[in-house]
């Protein structure tokens, strides 16, 4: 293999614009916010960001339903405005990397306002339009061409009345699909992608990439064999978009046509919700030539039950076995991206962590420092690094998520209990992600001087804030500096292999990485990490579980960083030397 790719040492920081920080007193966070906040970035030290949406768009889904690519909303800015944090960022050498929203667009993109105008318009293949099912009437209960439901709640087809046909949307109706089949369509995708590189742009992340490619018949019609059970797979029928027939012709010519050949070092991330190990292994591996590496959803999809709002407690076996498979499964060829949050996500320390005040801060550093420790690039998602929490939602007013209220619409009419179905929604609200990040104690946390679009958080008042932790070593946010900064200075941390130890504990997660490299005379030396964690509020007397590990001969352990306050500090080879982890610690560990 050749020398490591730049990314495999660097730290993304995700930006949710419309939560992140306003300029202008409108409520709604914007690009010139963000540019005032890059001190906060540089300080975290992270190498790249990556900006959800801010093009021209309706708002429907928050900027994932794009009226034009090419022009940035007004909500957020200007043209000019992106051109200035692009400088900015870059004059403090970090990358941007932009959001690309190409499995579907608005419904008021011009391409589908000419693609509906008639059936015979140029444009009609640019989406997918159907007729109703074989001998039934356009509109009648069950006619659409498929059963397939919409992420976002309802049938995944709407009727456009003019001309009796249904065209597809995975996502919400304002969300219509692309189709991919038409190659003018991927033609024209190319080209936008090209624009934003040459405009300094240092990569993408691709939404729902692995959608692109539907299971069509060679005649173009979708029989009803492709019907699915409307309880499996993301949106129901998955089995018959995610990772298409044509997936990976599609992301190899995406590669040709617009990144390679370029000089500059850039990033490509695919989301890919069902994707598995075998897939990832060939989008990810650099002899494909697609994707460097895709977001994969095995681990945030461990705690429901068949739908995300049914939700179950965390087995910690079941993610130590996940994480350990694709940790092996990317060993060889590949790479991984490693997030516990990002805009969809609710917040990991309400999640998986502990967000009673005892041990909010503790299970938040241990949380991130397994995710870092890991091989691959790790993500973090804006507000995580202060341990931002969720919100206490106390009623369906104050959700804005298209999902979240389409989905307490639909069980309310059927019926369910709005309480219950409230109290159900507010634990896995992407919501949770979206209220404004909390840069201090006043009113709107910094956030903005007029009235939030959102609900700010409570709690930012009282601790959990930036202001409140930028100069306290103990805090959350200098532990993520600090995690930053280990996967920038050790090259065990970028590149060692990864071994999982005690995979049937209960509540120790333990691994190792290994590095083969030079010791300070050239001589042959592996450097090696052990890091070992207590996922859980009481302490664990790890006794001889690991002795191998923790005090075989002659292997002294260094303590290299930890969660305790003090840890890291003075007295680290105590620390390093003792049997019991304390409620959420974790500690990385050096063989000397
Ligand atoms: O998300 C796709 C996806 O698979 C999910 O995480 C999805 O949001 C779903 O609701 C899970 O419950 C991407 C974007 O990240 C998301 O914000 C967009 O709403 C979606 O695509 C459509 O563009």
């Amino acid at each position: 293999p050749g020398p490591a790719p730049w990314w495999a040492s660097a730290v993304v920081y995700q930006v949710y614009p419309r939560s992140f920080a306003d300029s202008d007193g409108d409520g709604v966070g914007d690009l010139r916010g963000i540019t005032s906040r890059l001190d906060h970035l540089a300080d975290l030290g992270v190498d790249v960001v990556w900006l959800s949406p801010v093009y021209a768009s309706p708002q429907d889904d928050n900027g994932y339903d794009i009226s034009d690519y090419r022009a940035v909303d007004p909500t957020f800015g200007t043209l000019e405005d992106l051109e200035e944090l692009t400088d900015a960022l870059h004059a403090r050498g970090v990358k941007l990397v932009m959001d690309l929203v190409v499995n579907h667009t608005s419904d008021e993109h011009p391409w589908f306002v000419e693609s509906r105008s008639s059936p015979s318009s140029a444009k009609r293949d640019w989406y997918w339009w159907r007729g109703p099912r074989e001998g039934m009437e356009a509109g009648a209960p069950g006619a659409e061409p498929t059963n397939w439901r919409s992420a976002f709640s309802g049938p995944a087809w709407s009727l456009d009345e003019a001309s009796g046909e249904y065209y597809l949307h995975l996502f919400s109706r304002k969300q219509p699909d692309l189709n991919w089949e038409n190659p003018d369509v991927r033609a024209a995708v190319h080209e936008m992608m090209r624009w934003w590189l040459d405009r300094g742009v240092d990569g993408f992340r691709m939404d729902v990439i692995n959608m692109v490619s539907k299971d069509v018949a060679a005649d173009g019609s979708l029989p009803d064999g492709r019907d699915a059970d409307p309880r499996t797979g993301l949106a129901g029928g998955g089995e018959h978009y995610l990772c298409g027939p044509r997936i990976h012709e599609y992301l190899a010519e995406m590669h040709a046509e617009v990144f390679a050949g370029r000089p500059e070092a850039l990033l490509t991330v695919g989301e890919m919700p069902g994707v598995t190990v075998a897939d990832a292994q060939r989008f990810t591996d650099p002899a494909s030539a697609e994707v460097d590496m895709v977001f994969q959803f095995e681990h945030v999809d461990l705690d429901h039950d068949g739908s995300k709002w049914h939700s179950v407690p965390l087995d910690l076996l079941a993610l130590k076995a996940s994480f350990g498979r694709w940790q092996a499964g990317l060993a060889e060829r590949g790479w991984n991206s490693l997030y516990w949050n990002n805009h969809d996500q609710p917040r990991i320390v309400s999640r998986w962590g502990d967000d009673s005040p005892e041990h909010r801060a503790a299970s938040a550093r241990c949380l991130g420092t397994l995710l870092h420790l890991h091989r691959g690039t790790p993500y973090v998602y804006q507000g995580e690094e202060i341990g931002m929490a969720n919100f206490p939602w106390a009623s369906a007013e104050q959700l804005r998520d298209i999902e979240s209220r389409n989905h307490l619409a639909e069980e309310v009419g059927h019926g369910g209990d709005p309480a219950e179905v409230l109290s159900r929604v507010a634990v896995s609200s992407r919501d949770n992600a979206r209220t404004p990040v909390q840069w201090d104690a006043s009113p709107s946390a910094g956030f903005t001087t007029g009235e939030p679009w959102i609900a700010v958080n409570p709690d930012h008042a009282h601790g959990w804030s930036v202001a409140d932790q930028a100069d306290d070593p103990t805090s959350v946010l200098a532990h993520y500096r600090r995690l930053v900064a280990l996967r920038h200075d050790w090259p065990v941390v970028a590149l060692g292999d990864f071994t999982m130890l005690v995979p049937e504990h209960e509540r120790v997660y333990a691994f190792t990485r290994r590095l083969a490299g030079e010791g300070p005379d050239g001589a042959p030396a592996v450097d090696e990490l052990l890091v070992v964690a207590n996922v859980g509020s009481s302490p664990v007397d790890l006794g001889d579980l690991l002795p191998e590990a923790v005090a075989g001969p002659g292997r002294d352990l260094e303590l290299v960083l930890g969660t305790v306050p003090g840890g890291g500090g003075g007295d680290d080879a105590d620390v390093a030397a003792d049997p019991v982890l304390a409620p959420w610690e974790a500690r990385v560990l050096r063989r000397g």
